[in-house]
């Protein structure tokens, strides 16, 4: 069944089953109603099904049944959403801890909609080639706690090739799903894992991007051992509904605490014989997970992911 690898404003490449590459394939018009209020029906990891016309072109009829997909939401003000991607078996999110500074509730909220979508995520950090001794002490930390959790932790350079290897086989097979930050390293590594020049880089191609429209869509690259799904302008993605009690459930220590608070819709705020409370005040849980949890909460109060 034909992938969709790619999409512009007005047409769709596909990749079909036999590696060839199908470019300016339509949508058919009435898939266009269907479904989600998106303002795309159709998203890059999708299978579909299509017809080939008389003349050669490539017309889209149909798409199957998705094992998962990440939307956002259009922007701000409108309720319309867009898909950003199906199919994933792995998000990633590429960090540097300084150069560029990334946050933990950066971090937190991206492996929070992970969790929330049923995506397995990891957390891939650059720029190891950079770090003083001293910061490379609080990189470990931020491993150390993350891979207790239960989330895959590589520490890469993509500069100089570092931990490329061991990311190159985690990743073999898988379709995978690249955020991070503008500045993190996400077209250097890409060209990495490929081992040929695919994406420009900053240097490159902020000049060249200067004036013309830059598209905010995403693209999979076919590497030769995994397909990288980049996401160009999406920093994280966004939910649509999620009450205040479900939030702790997501975070894979809070869901292992929630257990023996009092009240099964525990928040962990300010209920009595709450588990998770006391687990923090016991350090079994991280302070900056904390933080990131009640900033979380605080978005779902404001109904800011619906
Ligand atoms: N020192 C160092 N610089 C890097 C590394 N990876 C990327 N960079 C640099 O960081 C800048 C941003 O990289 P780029 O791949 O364009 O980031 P993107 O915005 O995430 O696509 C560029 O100047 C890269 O050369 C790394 O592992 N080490
Ligand atoms: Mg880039
Ligand atoms: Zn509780």
């Amino acid at each position: 069944m034909p992938l969709v690898i790619k999409i512009s404003s007005t047409s769709y490449t596909l990749l079909g089953d036999d590696g060839v590459i199908m470019e300016n394939c339509r949508l058919k018009g009435s898939l266009r109603i269907k479904g989600f209020r998106t303002t795309n029906p159709v998203a890059v990891g999708d299978v579909v099904d299509i017809s080939v016309q008389s003349d050669g072109s490539v017309w889209i009829t149909g798409i199957r049944k998705r094992d998962n997909y990440i939307i956002r939401r259009a922007t701000n003000l409108s309720s319309e959403s867009q898909i950003i991607a199906a199919n994933i078996d792995q998000a990633a999110l590429l960090v540097t801890l300084h150069h560029p500074v990334t946050l933990t509730t950066f971090v937190d909220r991206f492996l929070f909609n992970a969790e929330c979508y049923h995506v397995p995520a990891c957390l891939i950090f650059n720029k190891s080639d950079i770090y003083s001794a001293e910061e490379l002490e609080e990189l470990e930390m931020w491993c150390k706690l993350y891979s207790s959790l239960g989330y895959g932790v590589f520490v890469i350079s993509a500069a100089n090739g570092t931990g490329i290897d061991a990311l190159r086989s985690a990743f073999s097979g898988k379709t995978v799903l690249l955020a991070g930050n503008s500045g993190v390293g996400k077209s250097t590594l890409l060209n990495s894992l490929a081992g040929v020049e695919l994406a420009r880089t900053a240097d490159l191609s902020q000049a060249h991007e200067q004036g013309m429209h830059t598209t905010t869509f995403s693209e999979m690259h076919l590497l030769p051992d995994c397909r990288i799904i980049d996401t160009p302008g999406v920093r994280g993605f966004g939910l649509l509904d999620i009450d205040r009690h479900e939030v702790g459930g997501y975070f894979p220590e809070i869901r292992h605490f929630a257990k023996q608070c009092k009240y099964d819709d525990c928040t962990h705020t300010n209920e009595p014989k709450c588990a998770v409370r006391e687990a923090l005040q016991n350090n079994y849980i991280a302070q900056s997970r904390w933080e990131s949890y009640i900033s979380i909460l605080g978005d779902a109060q404001q109904s800011k992911y619906r």
